[in-house]
């Protein structure tokens, strides 16, 4: 089977994003989201054309900044990184993320993704021994 396209992997990284609680074992680190958030605006709304927002709204600036700083990359590009960037933070929280009882019901937030990005970095069977074996219900792609 082939693997899914750039939009249909952007999709689901998106869904699964707007899907996450809002407090978990993972805090995302400001540059993270600013980058997530750069490439979601820029591969649906295109190239920054809005007006920087003034003094008052220094959130609205940083947000702002990142996505004008991606120039005139294509929806295309920007949608490619996004899903870049998913699979360096999933890779992170893999690196950093003690596993205990709640990191295995984290990644069921992650769990679509893996049936669309062949190469998602997949953790060792240890975030799932608890249930043991529950690692095997997350499908693989056929080569
Ligand atoms: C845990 C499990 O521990 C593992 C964690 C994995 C962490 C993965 C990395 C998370 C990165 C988070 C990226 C956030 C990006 C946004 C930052 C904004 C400063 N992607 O519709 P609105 C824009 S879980 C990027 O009003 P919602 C949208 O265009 C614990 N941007 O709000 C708008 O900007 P503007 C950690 C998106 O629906 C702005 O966001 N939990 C996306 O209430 C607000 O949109 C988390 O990290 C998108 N998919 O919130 C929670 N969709 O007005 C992460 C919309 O300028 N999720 N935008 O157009 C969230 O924070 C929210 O679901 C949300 C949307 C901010 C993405």
């Amino acid at each position: 089977m082939a693997e899914p396209g750039c939009g249909a992997q952007f999709q689901a990284a998106v869904r699964v994003i707007q899907g996450l609680p809002r407090s978990g074992s993972y805090r995302p680190s400001y540059e993270e989201m600013l980058r997530f958030y750069s490439y979601y605006k820029q591969a649906t709304a295109g190239r920054c054309q809005e007006p920087r927002p003034g003094f008052w709204d220094p959130i609205g600036r940083y947000k702002w900044d990142a996505w004008h700083s991606l120039g005139r990359m294509s929806k295309e590009e920007a949608m490619a990184a996004y899903v870049a960037e998913m699979k360096k933070v999933a890779q992170k929280i893999i690196d950093t993320v003690r596993p205990d009882e709640t990191t295995q019901e984290m990644f069921r937030y992650f769990e679509p993704l893996y049936e669309v990005i062949r190469d998602m970095p997949r953790p060792p069977d240890a975030f799932f021994r608890r249930a043991g074996g529950e690692w095997g219900r997350v499908p693989a792609l056929s080569p």
